[in-house]
């Protein structure tokens, strides 16, 4: 299956963390990163008062089944010192799962495809970098987002490196 993951951190060296977050990833039974888009520095969302992110979506290939992927990205944030903490608070890496190929989920645990991303440019503008028309499995198309400077989203680095 392929997969696309967002990934976002805001606490200590942001970029170096990302790139840790996308080797976890690859060191993950059944996981592989195939493609990141460039990252982004981020205005951060959801009201709380906390430093900028830096953000970049990931295209993965993977046999696991979605809740096994959402284990392993837990994973993947803890082993970077992730805990659950304010909901909308600074986090040194988060992993979210976007989409799994066309599959809809929605249980207490996971909702697929992500139910902010929609409306999330720290998500849908690096999403263009690996998919210039990018569609939701309910036919929904994501280019009506505003692609301008005040969305608060800035190149900052290339592409994280994908290979194992
Ligand atoms: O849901 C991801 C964590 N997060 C972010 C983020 O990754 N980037 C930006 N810009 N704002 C955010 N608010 C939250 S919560």
């Amino acid at each position: 299956m392929d997969a696309l993951l967002g990934i976002g951190s805001n606490l200590g060296d942001r970029l170096e963390t990302l790139q840790r977050g996308v080797d976890l990833l690859n060191a993950e039974p059944g996981i592989r990163v195939t493609r990141s888009s460039r990252v982004f520095e981020t205005e951060p969302v959801g009201g709380v008062e906390q430093p900028t992110f830096l953000n970049a979506v990931l295209e993965i290939v993977t046999d696991l089944e979605p809740h096994e992927l959402l284990a392993a990205t837990q994973h993947v944030e803890g082993a970077l010192g992730r805990t659950r903490e304010i909901r909308w608070g600074p986090r040194t890496l988060d992993v979210d799962i976007l989409s799994i190929d066309a599959l809809t989920i929605d249980d207490p645990a996971l909702t697929i495809p992500h139910p902010r991303m929609r409306e999330r440019a720290f998500v849908l503008i690096p999403l263009l970098d690996l998919h210039p028309a990018p569609v939701l499995p309910d036919g929904t198309e994501l280019l009506h987002v505003r692609l301008t400077a005040d969305a608060g989203v800035r190149p900052f680095a290339p592409p994280l490196r994908t290979d194992p």
